[in-house]
């Protein structure tokens, strides 16, 4: 079977999945050549095994509220491929977490593990419990209610699971004490554990951070640097605040941050003073419309993003999938944009990914570019195996190598030409290969 006939197929086997049909569209196409070149790939069936997940775990979430009543979520866990390591993906609770876009972030996370070098397979869990307005103790029996379901299928060594949207410290404790209870070992499970239980030093940073190291390696190809660029962020979760901290460490400018309520513009960046105000706020679940109650001369914009209301140098959409669209893309080409690179998951629509493309600027996809998150993850179960803490330079060491490598990589894979790079060419390619090769040695399963 053809690429394209693998995803006719799978859109008709499994249909109403538009994110998950969108993520494995973007990798067929990518790696069609690649795939042409293996006929034992088409001999096994590879690409179909490697499209549809392992297995699906999909159960009840039953909890009390603080009121004394009972409710009702659905909670979920995709196992999609461990051909290269135990399973290993976030868990995400927002009320749009659906099997469809589980299925898209399940997949992605398998390529973007390959990508690291770590030994990790790719998984994927969540549920459409909304945390937002959550007590911390509903948000602690919810966790329970989850895990009581769940931890029969996770173990250090099966599918370890970590934090996504709406799921931080806090919920990995709370998931992470139940799991330990009920499966009566103390042992990696989780990642993102907090630093007096077998954390790491510089998880929470990480996925900012390392996309800013992947930025600076695209820059470099160019004779560019992040001083002095205008950076528009979207988001102000944990990625999208680390981002902004190491941007404007590194002396650029942070012109944006937002939620899903809305966008705070500084034009001309904000001073640190405003981005401390900004990261406190959120941290105890703050709303970015109270910005301009504390600094009036920062504007917020109510229902937007903020693509279309401010020029960059560089574009890093950091708040969920399909954010940015091709008009958003087209407006930041018209104000100069020359980079992209991001740090949510298939933000960036396909009609924005082509735009971005075709004008050759610097796009790094997500998978690429926000790998930095889940290859620390892979630097704590390191540290959990051995028993020990590294330090936060050594692990800060360890990331920059890491970013500095996936850009190699996306470099060899993806040159179409002297002077242009396609990022999304060279992470697929490059993912894909050492999965599927790994898949092939050890037959069909
Ligand atoms: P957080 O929950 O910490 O923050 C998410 C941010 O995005 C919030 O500001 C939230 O606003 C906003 N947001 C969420 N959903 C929507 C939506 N539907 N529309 C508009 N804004 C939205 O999550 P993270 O920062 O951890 O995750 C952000 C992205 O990065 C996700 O795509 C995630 O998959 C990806 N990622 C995360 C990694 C990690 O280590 N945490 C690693 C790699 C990728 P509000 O508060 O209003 O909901
Ligand atoms: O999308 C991602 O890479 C994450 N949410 C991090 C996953 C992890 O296991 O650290």
């Amino acid at each position: 079977m053809k690429t394209a006939e693998v995803m006719a197929d799978l859109k008709k086997r499994f249909p109403n999945e538009p994110e998950y049909h969108q993520a494995v569209e973007e990798v067929l196409t990518s790696i069609e050549e690649v795939y042409n070149r293996n006929p034992q790939y088409e001999e096994y069936n590879l690409i179909e095994r490697l499209c549809i997940p392992d297995r699906i775990f999909a159960f009840r979430v039953s909890w009390l509220d603080d009121h004394g009543k009972v409710r009702n979520n659905m909670g979920y866990r995709i196992q999609h491929n461990n051909a290269i390591g135990p399973y290993k993906g976030g868990i995400r609770f927002h009320s749009s977490v659906n099997l469809s876009i589980l299925k898209f972030l399940a997949f992605e996370q398998t390529f973007k593990n390959s990508l690291t070098t770590l030994a990790m397979g790719g998984a994927k869990g969540g549920s459409d419990f909304q945390p937002r307005g959550k007590s911390d103790k509903e948000i602690m029996r919810f966790c329970q209610a989850f895990i009581s379901e769940l931890w029969r299928q996770i173990g250090p060594d099966t599918d370890v699971p970590a934090g996504d949207i709406g799921v931080g410290a806090r919920e990995v404790g709370y998931m992470f004490g139940y799991y330990k209870k009920m499966a009566q070992e103390f042992t990696g499970t989780f990642t993102g554990k907090g630093m007096t239980f077998g954390g790491s030093l510089m998880r929470p940073e990480a996925t900012g951070y390392g996309n800013c190291y992947f930025l600076e390696c695209m820059l470099k190809t160019r004779g560019e640097k992040i001083e002095g660029k205008k950076v528009a962020i979207s988001g102000a979760g944990n990625v999208a605040l680390y981002t902004a901290q190491k941007i404007m460490a590194l002396g650029g400018k942070v012109v944006s941050l937002s939620d899903s309520g809305g966008t705070v513009i500084a034009p001309e960046g904000f001073s640190q003073e405003q981005f401390d105000y900004i990261f406190e706020l959120k941290s105890y679940g703050g709303r970015m419309y109270e910005v301009p109650e504390q600094f009036p001369e920062l504007k917020y914009y109510p229902g937007e993003r903020p693509w279309k209301l401010v020029k960059c140098d560089i574009a890093m959409p950091s708040a969920t999938q399909n954010e940015l669209d091709g008009s958003d893309a087209e407006a930041l080409l018209a104000g100069g944009c020359f980079a992209v690179s991001e740090g949510a998951n298939m933000p960036s629509t396909p009609e924005a990914v082509k735009k971005f493309i075709d004008a050759k600027i610097l796009y790094a996809p997500g998978k690429a570019a926000n790998a930095g998150g889940v290859a620390t993850s892979g630097l704590e179960m390191a540290q959990n195996s051995q028993k020990l803490s590294w330090t936060a330079e050594e692990v800060d060491n360890k990331l920059r190598g890491i970013m500095e490598n996936i850009h190699a990589k996306c470099v060899e894979y993806g040159r179409v030409s002297p002077d242009f790079v396609n990022y999304v060419k060279g992470a697929n390619i490059a993912g894909f290969m050492k999965v599927a090769n790994a898949m092939m040695a050890q037959g069909v399963l």
